[in-house]
């Protein structure tokens, strides 16, 4: 009896301590969906820590990673409505929502990481407006590696890519798989090794990070850095949940949010370089891609830039003048 007044009254101790630090503390939950050791994933949680930091823990953001409370596709929803207050998307699959998403996805707009950058800041304001009439706050989007072609077979032209059960992450990388006659199946990053393994898919775009992240070269043998395009990951707030932090919480927020812009697109540089040797060193035959594979990719590249501009009209065109008056 004794015991159990004494287990009764530390919990109601505790519990008063703890109601007493939940009122001035603020608790976010941030859905991601790539792998903790991803760079995207290891800069998101650099910047957890500096929003902690720099809050004294009054505002304390529980990062979420490998999709694990929210599916990639989900993430952006769930920031719109609340069920998450900030998360992590892939903008280029959100497309088919507003054009304006898929700007840094077609096909050889862009030769570099500065010109990736370019193309973001003439993209920006649109980018900045959509979201924030879906509820949200733009904190920073980072680059992924520049975009290349993961095969089982060699492939020398885009007929090799023929019949080819091809991965697809977008509208775009979907047209291409069309155009060229392979065959686009929808997979997720979270679940590509288990299609890789299973036989579901046996080609894809995407970056040399991703290859590394998920070991690619244990099934796949080819990698053709073509460098496509360049796209990015946005991470979002809810404008709700950010509304609700006092001024100097928003600043830190927001100064957080640009270091972590920064220190992204620095590390997706670095981790290019660093990922094709992994992808080398698992045995993976990387080349850059024959002429005709890149002449037949670029001519397919056009049809869909064409597309894209017959869908994103004044506001897309815009986006395309200003990058390439300000290159
Ligand atoms: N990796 C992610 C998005 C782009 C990239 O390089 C993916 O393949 O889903």
């Amino acid at each position: 009896m004794k015991r159990r007044i004494f287990i009764a009254t530390t919990a109601l101790a505790a519990s008063v301590g703890f109601a007493g630090t939940a009122a001035a503390q603020t608790k976010w939950d941030f859905a991601t969906a790539y792998p903790a050791h991803n760079f995207h994933s290891k800069n998101n949680e650099q910047f957890v820590k500096d929003v902690e930091a720099a809050t004294q823990g009054k505002l304390k953001i529980t990062p979420h990673f490998g999709a694990s409370l929210f599916k990639m596709p989900e993430i952006k929803r769930a920031v719109q409505t609340g069920n998450a207050q900030m998360g992590e998307f892939f903008l280029v699959s959100f497309q088919n929502e507003a054009p304006i998403f898929g700007a840094d996805g077609l096909p050889f707009l862009v030769g570099s990481y500065d010109d990736a950058y370019k193309l973001y800041q003439a993209q920006k304001p649109a980018l900045q407006q959509l979201l924030d009439k879906q509820g949200q706050v733009l904190l920073y989007s980072v680059a992924w590696p520049p975009q290349g072609i993961y095969t089982k077979k060699p492939v020398n032209s885009a007929a090799d890519l023929k019949g080819m059960k091809w991965r697809v992450y977008s509208p775009t990388t979907a047209r291409i798989g069309e155009l060229v006659g392979a065959q686009p199946v929808t997979i997720q990053e979270a679940e590509l090794s288990q299609a890789l393994a299973t036989g579901v898919i046996e080609g894809l775009i995407t970056s040399s990070a991703t290859g590394a992240d998920n070991k690619l070269f244990e099934n796949l043998k080819h990698y053709y850095n073509v460098q496509a395009w360049i796209p990015k990951n946005a991470v979002t707030v809810g404008k709700k949940a950010f509304n609700a932090l006092s001024k100097e919480e928003q600043e830190a927020v927001l100064k957080a949010a640009t270091e972590a812009e920064e220190r992204g697109w620095k590390a997706s540089r670095e981790v290019d370089a660093k990922s094709i040797e992994t992808l080398k060193a698992g045995g993976m035959i990387v080349e850059e891609g024959s002429p005709e594979l890149k002449a037949d990719l670029v001519k397919v590249g056009e049809v869909v830039i064409k597309e894209w501009l017959e869908k994103a009209g004044k506001d897309g065109q815009a986006i395309l003048d200003t990058y390439k008056t300000g290159k």
